[in-house]
């Protein structure tokens, strides 16, 4: 008994671009010398149509890549990335609760990637959180944050470049926050920014106000470190780490739908998970 010899698959047949082959009735007729002339002429047709949609199948292919391209990606995908979007915010960000952990299973040494919009100095005695949009401008200190209930989770932090890790975090609901401090009209997005804006995430308003988005001050049960976003960062396990921001430094209610540092990079604006 001997094993199959490894045969390595054969590669796929390309789709042959030519028409739709002769119906049996028509091969048959073709073969009759006494074939019809009615007939000679539909299947002509039929190779000339044919033939006229591959053309226009082509030319549509080109036109589709010839477009003015938005954020390097021609703007019909676009529109279809966008549609997606929509579905996306619509259905899912509002309602889905991410899986929670027990707090023993946090991975230690906890992670660090990306330090954009971090490397200014920041003072953590003077720090303060800008609240834009609110009925006056806010200027918060860390206590007023602390004054609201605080919440602890322990969730799975996924990066989009396909690592997890499970996080436990400590801070207060950003939609506390928004109660606390309500936007003085009713609003689509929240805009928040890392200090002199070189980091940034936009989030739609029920993703802003999912119960386990957390304006966290402490990974695994310590004080956020500096690489880690101290003082406050963003906590958000329905999205990918990206909207995860470090050291936020200002909040905005907005209609405008606000400009993503990733989003303006190609990666969907949701980037739900
Ligand atoms: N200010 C700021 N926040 C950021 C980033 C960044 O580069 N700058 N990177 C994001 C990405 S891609 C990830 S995966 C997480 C990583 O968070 P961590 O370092 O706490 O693991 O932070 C997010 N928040
Ligand atoms: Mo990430």
């Amino acid at each position: 008994m001997s094993e199959d010899p490894v045969v390595p698959a054969p590669a796929p047949e390309p789709e042959p671009v030519s028409p739709p082959e002769p119906t049996a009735e028509e091969l048959e007729a073709a073969n009759d010398a006494l074939v019809d002339k009615d007939l000679r002429r539909r299947t002509r047709r039929g190779f000339i149509v044919a033939g006229a949609y591959a053309a226009a199948g082509l030319a549509g292919w080109k036109w589709l890549n010839s477009r003015a391209r938005e954020g390097d990606v021609p703007w019909p995908y676009r529109r279809v990335l966008e549609f997606n979007e929509r579905l996306w915010g619509d259905l899912y960000s509002a309602s889905r609760l991410s899986p929670t952990f027990d707090p023993s299973r946090v991975t230690r040494p906890a992670r660090v990637n990306g330090g954009i919009g971090m490397s200014e100095s920041y003072d953590a005695e003077n720090w303060r959180l800008a609240i834009e949009g609110a009925a006056s401008p806010l200027s918060l200190t860390m206590d007023d944050l602390r004054a609201l209930p605080q919440r602890e989770m322990t969730t799975e932090f996924r990066c989009i470049e396909g690592w997890s890790t499970i996080a436990h975090w400590t801070g207060a609901r950003l939609a506390d926050l928004i109660a606390k401090f309500p936007p003085r009209e009713a609003v689509r997005y929240v805009a928040l920014e890392t200090p002199g804006r070189g980091y940034y995430v936009g989030l739609d308003f029920a993703s802003a106000m999912h119960p386990q988005t957390l304006l966290a001050w402490a990974l695994n049960g310590e004080p956020l470190t500096w690489q880690h976003g101290a003082p406050l960062r963003l906590a958000i396990p329905i999205k990918y780490g990206v909207k995860n921001i470090k050291r936020i430094a200002t909040i905005r209610y907005t209609n405008i739908r606000p400009a993503d540092y990733w989003g303006e990079r190609g990666y969907d604006w949701h980037c739900g998970h």
